[in-house]
């Protein structure tokens, strides 16, 4: 069946059932942003010139809001714990009901049960039968509890599973034997999936899909009047959580204060809590249209260095101020910070919000060394002379959401059905005949995704990732593309060139192709090697997607 576009979302509310906070913030994150849905929806239909497009059974399990899990987010949705997941979560649903697919929504492993149609009780009893589900979007909790009722068809279903992995998970920390003999085990990793299987709040780890989320988007009268009505010396604190205002921050509040007024949205049950500065305008916490409201009028929005990578920064951007974060060094990772620590990833990261460093940038973004309290003291004279307008990437609207998430619907599943059990897609197609300069039109079925026009080989320095080496010339590192370059006849490209796998050896002067394809990593880097990297285009403000992608 083809999938029509929706844009009446009533459905969905009642989809998403009740009883709980994190429920009912998500139900009105959705309401609030209905009509943006709408108007991206219409859009994206023109844009898309009538393409088919296969409305797919899609399961929505969200381990983490399950009593099974514990659930310990949602007590604290209104007291300042983290909702930056039911952004996302709520954002996908809406995605996925907005393009059109036949959604359920579980969230309680009973609900899981009966629409696996495991019978209750039988928690051990594996699903026999096909999967009636094309797509099961999940995160790792879920995916525990399904490994505990389906049993051994997890694994023959594994294909159909998307999870929902914010910091990202790396592929060596993903391959079980692997992670297991060579020190990267986790609580969290080792499933053996294919690494674009998890998908990721901010496009940080090219191994693994860019899901991410959505922020509000600006009309022309809303910009203008937001820029005349800009108070130039008004700033919001990032951090709605007291903890968040611990320890050293007082010196760099002060020099703030000096220049400007200074608000927060910090959450208190009834007196103020003490780590917050007396100058400090505390709001308490507000209701998500209320601080796009406060963000509105500032000009400054300034991080504190946790938390890292959250959605409040591009809303604040997205309503025209501009963001003061802190640089690492040096960088926090699962190696040096305990908030990382045990995550599947070793990413260094090398301020509060890298995407807003590298993809944003001045003069909507500012990161710097706040030890340095001159650089700092000039950043936010700085601040107050720039005039900035709203800015918010594509990738980060309603439409450029739809447009991602129907791409990966559409081409990055292998065309099996529900009840198939092939692997995702590209990495577990045989190798086709490629030379060194035909690769391209040489390629036998099933199409790859991204196309192979999308390619840009490239070879990295020594101890260099190839998401470094791609992301220095201009391109992205594509994991899909590994399989084409793995041979021995990529590697002959350029036999002078003395090329972790694909990769060559500098001391033993000698290549080496990857054995398991599990294990194509962009990330990975040694000292020892230059890698060969399968670089590839990509969209502006769209970098999930090559020019070629749709
Ligand atoms: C991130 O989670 P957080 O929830 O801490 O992320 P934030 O950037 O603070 O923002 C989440 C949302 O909270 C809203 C705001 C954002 O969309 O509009 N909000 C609000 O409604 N009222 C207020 O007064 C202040 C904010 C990240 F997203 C998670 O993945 C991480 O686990 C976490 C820790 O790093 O950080």
């Amino acid at each position: 069946r083809q999938a029509a576009f929706r844009t009446d979302l009533s459905v969905l509310l009642d989809q998403v059932g009740t009883g709980k906070e994190s429920l009912s913030f998500m139900k009105r994150r959705i309401r609030r942003l209905a009509q943006q849905w709408a108007t991206a929806a219409n859009r994206l239909d023109a844009k898309l010139e009538q393409q088919w497009r296969d409305q797919k059974k899609v399961l929505v399990h969200v381990g983490f809001l399950t009593e099974e899990s514990g659930d310990v987010f949602s007590p604290k949705v209104l007291k300042g714990g983290p909702l930056g997941e039911m952004v996302q979560w709520a954002d996908i649903l809406t995605a996925l009901h907005v393009l059109g697919h036949n959604l359920k929504i579980s969230m309680s492993v009973k609900e899981l049960q009966g629409f696996l149609g495991v019978p209750p009780g039988r928690g051990s009893c594996p699903l026999t039968g096909p999967l009636p589900f094309d797509l099961i979007y999940t995160d790792y909790h879920g995916l525990q509890q399904m490994k505990q009722h389906m049993g051994l068809s997890l694994k023959k279903h594994k294909c159909h599973i998307r999870v929902i992995d914010t910091f990202g998970t790396e592929p060596a920390y993903n391959h079980e034997e692997y992670a297991t003999l060579h020190g990267y085990r986790t609580n969290w990793g080792y499933w053996n999936l294919n690494a674009r299987q998890y998908m990721t709040m901010f496009p940080h780890t090219p191994d693994n899909s860019f899901m991410g989320f959505v922020s509000e988007e600006l009309n022309e009268t809303e910009k203008r009047s937001i820029q005349q009505n800009k108070v130039n010396n008004m700033a919001v604190v990032y951090g709605k959580e007291a903890s968040m205002w611990k320890q050293g921050k007082e010196s760099f509040l002060q020099i703030l204060h000096r220049y400007m007024e200074v608000h927060g949205t910090v959450y208190y049950e009834t007196q103020r809590p003490p780590e917050v500065p007396a100058f400090v305008k505390n709001h308490g916490l507000l209701p998500q249209h209320e601080l796009q409201q406060l963000l509105r009028k500032a000009k400054l929005f300034i991080g504190f260095g946790f938390p890292y990578e959250g959605p409040a920064p591009l809303e604040a951007i997205a309503n025209g101020c501009i963001f003061l974060q802190p640089k690492f060094n040096p960088p926090h990772s699962s190696l040096n910070h305990e908030f990382f620590r045990g995550k599947p990833t070793s990413r260094e990261v090398f301020s509060q919000h890298p995407y807003a460093e590298q993809y944003i940038g001045r003069p909507h973004v500012m990161t710097v060394d706040y030890n340095n309290s001159v650089e700092f003291d000039s950043a936010i004279k700085e601040i107050m002379r720039t005039k900035v307008e709203p800015y918010l990437p594509y990738e980060y609207t309603c439409e450029g959401m739809l447009e991602r998430v129907h791409a990966y619907i559409q081409h990055q599943v292998s065309v099996g059905s529900a009840g198939g059990s092939r692997m995702m897609g590209p990495l577990f197609v045989p190798l086709p005949n490629t030379t060194a300069l035909g690769w391209a039109s040489n390629v036998t079925a099933p199409p790859a995704w991204p196309p192979l026009s999308s390619l840009r080989l490239l070879v990295s320095q020594e101890g260099q990732s190839c998401v470094e080496a791609c992301q220095s010339a201009g391109f992205i590192c594509e994991p899909a593309h590994f399989r084409f370059i793995n041979n021995k006849e990529a590697l002959l490209v350029d036999s002078e060139i003395n090329h972790i796998l694909p990769a060559f050896s500098v001391v033993r002067q000698e290549c080496g192709l990857q054995r398991e394809p599990l294990l194509f990593s962009c990330a990975g880097h040694s000292p020892k090697y230059r890698r060969l990297c399968p670089c590839r285009d990509f969209r502006h403000g769209q970098v999930a997607l090559c020019r070629d992608c749709l």
